[in-house]
């Protein structure tokens, strides 16, 4: 090890306390950043960022953006132009070094020392990390959206860092609540600030449907016509959808897009007669009961509906994965379960994606390559927790997203306003305390993909409900998975979550002033 270079949380753990800022002091140490990078060596003077800093790009059309994506974060609040230029000099730069394997995909190494800043990445996705690195090493007050004093200093040193697991994600349910483009589009760019790269959407549900589907249509017009407490509701036409899509990737996130099956369909149901067995179609549904729907998995048509349902959204998801649901189905029996899981994963695959479920598939047969997300407690039984380690031994992938850990949903204390309490109260020490690699008995390491935090909206209606149940807990859940596991620790953790809070207030996020959490004076 070089001297002076030490591993973030190598015991004893190094507590990076943010400094106050003075004119040439940095605002926040190279360790100080929410996901802790895998490894930071302070050293040497700071890098200020000035009138004449140029935000240097190596000609590629991705880098470019990348720069460009940077240059707008920084030029309202520094008031400098900040061109995005290829011409060499002295500034910020952003790299691409292909043959550098040692950063992975999504890693990167940031330089930084008087003459400038210099991001190098194998790959776009390690230099869009990056930025958000550099992003939160300056003052909370390059967020705001208008001119800002400065001085805009950056600390010296190197860092390295590569993430732990290669799924982080959240998932936001625009069923029982819908949210809008707009609304779904300020959630990314939360998201991308911490490094997440996946933003699962809980698409359909018994309160409403909100894909559009061309060749089932009153899924949307009449399925999608309401939402929990008999609002309006609301739906995605597919060229919303793909603007959500290409905004997540322009944040590199991929979306994964969930249709909640056999169960949570009575907005499908409600929409065609025909799916249900006894050819009546229920009424639309505004409560927030679960488990009484089921489609009918003993017709034909079941099957045709969800091949034309997945042929048609796999159409629009660039991305691996399709998630089909498959909780709380206890209108069906676990024959039917069974049988129904055994039609639906190979059409999965016939139109080229690869399947996701919540971990009740795993008392089906997951399909090879298939991953299984964990949403159940402490108190979930040992035998359901049995058969996930089976399936996860068996090579079916486990995302962890216990619910009495990293639920967004779930109420913080007694007194919280919004949110549910089935799975106990989450406060932000119990949603980051924990370690996704030793979680579940009996699953390998390896077969751990990451973490997601849901945010289920039977009580969220608002993009302010929305940030005030994710804010603080959602940086808990990057850093889970993200930052090596040598970089967690409680008492560290909490003195640089307090700090972000100025940066949230600088965003215009509002969130929850846990008292667990050393917030300073507002
Ligand atoms: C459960 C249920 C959802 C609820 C959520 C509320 C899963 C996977 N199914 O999680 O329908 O909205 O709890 O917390």
């Amino acid at each position: 090890m070089a001297a002076g270079f030490f591993t973030v949380g190598a015991t004893p753990v190094p507590v990076p306390v943010p400094v106050p800022e003075t004119a040439d002091t940095p605002a926040t140490p190279l360790a100080g950043v929410i996901p802790a990078p895998a490894s930071a060596r302070p050293g040497g003077s700071p890098y200020r960022i000035t009138h004449d800093t140029r935000i240097q790009v190596n000609g590629t059309p991705e880098v470019r953006r990348i720069g460009q994506y940077l240059a707008e974060i920084l030029r309202p609040s520094t008031g400098y132009p900040l061109p995005v230029t290829d011409r060499q000099g002295a500034g910020i730069r952003l790299r691409l070094a292909p043959g550098d394997t040692t950063l992975g995909q999504e890693g990167y190494r940031l330089d930084s020392g008087r003459s400038g800043v210099i991001l190098t990445a194998r790959a776009p996705a390690g230099l869009f990390h990056g930025v958000q690195t550099l992003r939160q090493l300056l003052p909370a007050a390059v967020e705001k959206d208008s001119a800002q004093p400065g001085p805009w200093l950056v600390a010296g040193g190197t860092i390295e860092d590569v993430p732990r697991y290669g799924w982080r994600g959240a998932m936001l349910d625009v069923s029982r609540h819908f949210f809008t483009v707009d609304q779904v589009k300020r959630y990314v760019d939360q998201l991308a600030l911490y490094k997440f790269n996946k933003l699962h959407l809980h698409l359909s549900d018994d309160q409403g449907w909100r894909i559009a589907v061309d060749s089932w249509p009153r899924l949307t017009t009449y399925g999608g016509s309401t939402q929990v407490g008999g609002g309006p509701g609301g739906f995605y036409t597919k060229a919303d959808y793909k603007e959500i899509v290409r905004y997540a990737a322009s944040r590199h996130l991929e979306v994964v897009p969930e249709i909640d099956l056999p169960g949570h369909t009575n907005a499908a149901l409600a929409s065609y007669a025909e799916l249900n067995c006894d050819g009546v179609a229920p009424p639309l549904y505004t409560g927030t009961e679960v488990g009484f729907s089921s489609l009918c998995v003993d017709k034909e048509v079941t099957y045709d509906f969800v091949d034309d349902v997945v042929r048609e959204l796999a159409a629009l998801t660039p991305g691996r994965y399709l998630h089909i649901g498959g909780d709380e189905a206890h209108s069906t029996s676990h024959e039917d379960y069974v049988t129904f899981m055994d039609r639906v994963q190979p059409i999965v695959e016939r139109y080229g994606k690869t399947v996701i479920g919540w971990h009740q598939l795993t008392g089906a047969t997951p399909a090879r390559g298939a991953l299984a997300q964990y949403w159940g407690l402490d108190s979930t039984s040992a035998e359901e927790k049995a058969r996930v380690a089976a399936a996860a031994r068996n090579g079916t992938g486990v995302v962890l997203s216990p619910a009495d850990r990293i639920y967004l949903d779930m109420k913080y204390d007694k007194d919280t306003p919004l949110g549910l309490d089935w799975a106990g109260y989450v406060d932000v020490r119990r949603s980051y305390d924990w370690d996704p690699g030793d979680y579940l008995e009996g699953v390998p390491a390896a077969a751990v993909r990451g973490v997601e935090a849901p945010l289920w909206t039977e009580t969220i209606v608002t993009s302010a409900d929305v940030e005030y149940m994710a804010f603080p807990r959602l940086p808990g859940v990057a850093e889970l998975g993200w930052s090596p596991v040598s970089a967690h620790g409680w008492e560290g953790y909490r003195v640089r979550l307090a700090a972000q809070g100025a940066r949230w207030e600088a965003l215009g996020i509002g969130y929850f002033r846990s008292p667990q959490v050393p917030w300073g004076a507002r």
